[in-house]
């Protein structure tokens, strides 16, 4: 047997005290269910506080105002949090004020963090706002138990046990997501059935919703845009029409009468075949108005996808800014429009979706995908910090210089009322959640930078490596460093250079960058985005190609317009590129090319190596499921470099460089 915590399923949390007690005492003046909860975890003795005095509660609590002024006190708002170290009758204390309830579970598991991380040693001093008002996980899991783009087993939702039988990891979810912020969940895949707004259904997912409540985790629902025609047979689901709008209102009241805290509706629509408003001749502001209207009554809120996309006159990437900016100011204020990182899906490296640049007048939220669709599924080692934050720190120049999208999203730069991030899970059924043990990280990180885009990636993998595996330095340098540069080695052996979707046909694993489905849309084909030919390898989207470089903002247009300014990360994104093009590094495009994919395959060879060293820090049974993982990553790395180099050699006619490995 396994020994619990080895299995992967403690996750970076301790496991819960059954029954044990430990010598800290924590003081609270109040009895709410989240309290309970944060005090059961204070008085884990698994993280070993002491026998210190805790006081915790809100602004409310008489013990708090004792120790906190009046007026830190009067600015703490919902979810933030004050943690100090205090005099308490006379002895040193710590106390956790939250503006809330959940604020004062988060300072719990932020104290309990720092305790694993740091030791508490010297005093406490620590002021907390998340960045995001909504933190949320969009699950595409099925009604049926299958996980779509889920590489960690069937889904966590039983829905044919609810809402009779819990699943105790219900509750260890709910827990898991607090302990990191996240404070909202979308339970069903956005290619929504509609049966999910069925009252059968309903009832199941109040279930959840009341397990979930205690931690602070909300629930929110994807829906289909033809939900009142799908379940009660109306004539149309036009948004205009009063009988729907009557419906979605109905619904609206059903709903809330079950989950008097649900969160609201996620949206896509018009998207990759979904009903949408524009089957009725309506636009996206008709719809998504239509929907905010029937849940403002109770503060819900509508997250309407950008993701929209259709073969046609313009490229794909230039789709969505076409068909959203020009509804910039169109949508009620409970309405924020959801963008995917990228213009195009996710993949390994996107220059920033332009959109973030362009809608000035809405709220918008980015999209991240935690879930690794486009990275290797879940046998592919991808600490995904790095490539959240290349998105959340890029500076759309929306307002001047300094505009990141970070800024533009979470309400700063605008002052927006409503703010958002959302991450597509990587989470199901598996022992170890999310299929691959270094995967839980990227759960932990979406979670840290939602409540905070300022912190570092590798602050957030030294925190996830230690309270995951240990305190070591020996162990940490080596396996942080490895972590850092693994999204880079991803995009080495798969897409470097910018190029993107050269992927296996519908599956996304794998390298296909000759496929050619007779019959297929065009856009869904890999050549459609290399572009190979005689001449060269990428896709032309400056002025004098598709023009994708004028939905960016100066100087950004400009310089990704210019072949010699353009970033190199982004060259054959934005250019078709000559193979003999003179690159920064004095190699003609085609070497670089090749020494990309082969540093690839290097750097994951290198990962093994660093992971073998380090086999005495970790417990047999993670040892090896990570070594084993990493194997098939190597040859995966191998099956990249080999397929892409060889394929994109029928075009460039020039011998791979002599010092590099041979495919083979
Ligand atoms: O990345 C693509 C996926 C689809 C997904 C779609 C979307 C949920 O291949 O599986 O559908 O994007 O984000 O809507």
């Amino acid at each position: 047997t396994v020994a619990y915590g080895e299995d992967g399923s403690r996750l970076w949390l301790q496991p819960l005290p059954y029954g044990q007690t430990n010598s800290t005492s924590i003081i609270s003046g109040e009895k709410s269910p989240t309290i309970g909860l944060a005090i059961s975890e204070l008085n884990n003795p698994a993280y070993q506080l002491g026998s210190r005095t805790i006081l915790i509660g809100t602004t409310t609590d008489k013990n708090i105002r004792k120790v906190f002024s009046k007026s830190e006190l009067s600015t703490l708002s919902p979810e933030s949090y004050l943690i100090r170290t205090v005099q308490w009758n006379g002895k040193e204390a710590i106390a956790i004020a939250g503006g809330d309830d959940k604020g004062a579970l988060y300072g719990s598991y932020h104290l309990l963090r720092l305790a694993v991380t740091n030791g508490l040693g010297s005093p406490v001093s620590v002021r907390e706002v998340p960045a995001y008002k909504v933190r949320v996980l969009n699950h595409w899991d099925n009604l049926d138990g299958s996980v779509e783009r889920g590489y960690a087993g069937y889904s966590l939702w039983k829905w044919e046990d609810l809402p009779n039988t819990l699943s105790p990891r219900y509750k260890e979810y709910a827990r898991a997501n607090a302990s990191i912020g996240i404070n909202g969940t979308v339970l069903n895949n956005v290619n929504a059935d509609p049966l999910i707004l069925t009252h059968e259904y309903l009832i199941k997912v109040k279930a959840l919703a009341d397990v979930f409540r205690p931690y602070g985790l909300k629930v929110y629902l994807s829906v289909n845009f033809s939900s009142p025609t799908a379940i009660s047979g109306l004539p149309t689901s036009d948004p205009l029409d009063e009988g729907v709008q009557r419906w979605w209102k109905d619904k609206a009241k059903e709903i809330y009468a079950l989950i008097p805290d649900f969160g609201g509706f996620l949206v896509k629509a018009n998207s990759e075949g979904l009903p949408g408003p524009q089957d009725f001749g309506r636009t996206h502001a008709d719809g998504a108005n239509m929907l905010a209207d029937a849940l403002q009554p109770y503060n819900g809120i509508v997250m309407w996808r950008a993701f929209v996309y259709n073969p046609g006159n313009e490229e794909r990437a230039k789709q969505a800014y076409l068909e959203f900016t020009p509804f910039d100011g169109k949508f009620r204020s409970n309405v924020i429009i959801q963008i995917k990182n990228g213009p195009i899906d996710f993949q390994p490296r996107e220059p920033f979706s332009p959109l973030f640049g362009a809608m000035k007048q809405t709220p918008i939220m980015p999209e991240f995908q935690i879930t690794q669709e486009y990275l290797g599924f879940s046998n592919h080692l991808a600490y995904l910090a790095p490539m959240f934050k290349e998105c959340l720190d890029s500076d759309t120049y929306a307002q001047g210089e300094g505009s990141t999208v970070a800024k533009v999203t979470d309400g700063s730069l605008y002052g927006n009322k409503i703010s958002a991030i959302a991450g597509v899970a990587n989470i199901g059924e598996d022992t170890n959640w999310c299929g691959h043990d270094f995967a839980q990280a990227n759960w932990y990180a979406f979670g840290r930078l939602a409540w905070n885009h300022q912190l570092t990636s590798e602050v957030i993998a030294d925190e996830w490596l230690k309270m995951t595996f240990t305190n070591d330095p020996e162990f940490l340098s080596p396996i942080t460093k490895m972590m850092l540069d693994s999204r880079e080695a991803v995009v080495n052996y798969m897409m470097p250079l910018g190029l993107n979707h050269i992927f296996a046909f519908d599956h996304h694993y794998g390298p296909e960058p000759w496929c050619d489905v007779p019959g297929a849309r065009p856009d869904w084909m890999p050549t459609y985005y290399h572009r190979a030919d005689s001449t060269g390898l990428g896709f032309d989207r400056t002025t004098s190609g598709s023009n994708g470089v004028s939905q960016y903002n100066q100087p950004l247009a400009d310089l990704y317009n210019n072949i010699d300014t353009c970033p190199e990360e982004y060259l054959l994104w934005f250019h078709h590129t000559a193979w003999n093009h003179q690159m920064k590094s004095g190699n003609i495009m085609w070497d670089e090319l090749c020494r990309h994919y082969d540093k690839g395959v290097l750097q994951v060879r290198e990962f093994q190596k660093i992971w073998d060293r380090s086999e005495h820090f970790v417990d047999t049974d993670r040892f090896h499921r990570v070594q084993s993982k990493l194997r098939i990553q190597a040859r995966d790395a191998v099956w990249w470099r080999d397929a892409c180099l060889l394929y994109f050699q029928t075009f460039s006619k020039q011998p791979i460089p002599y010092d590099l490995e041979r495919p083979v």
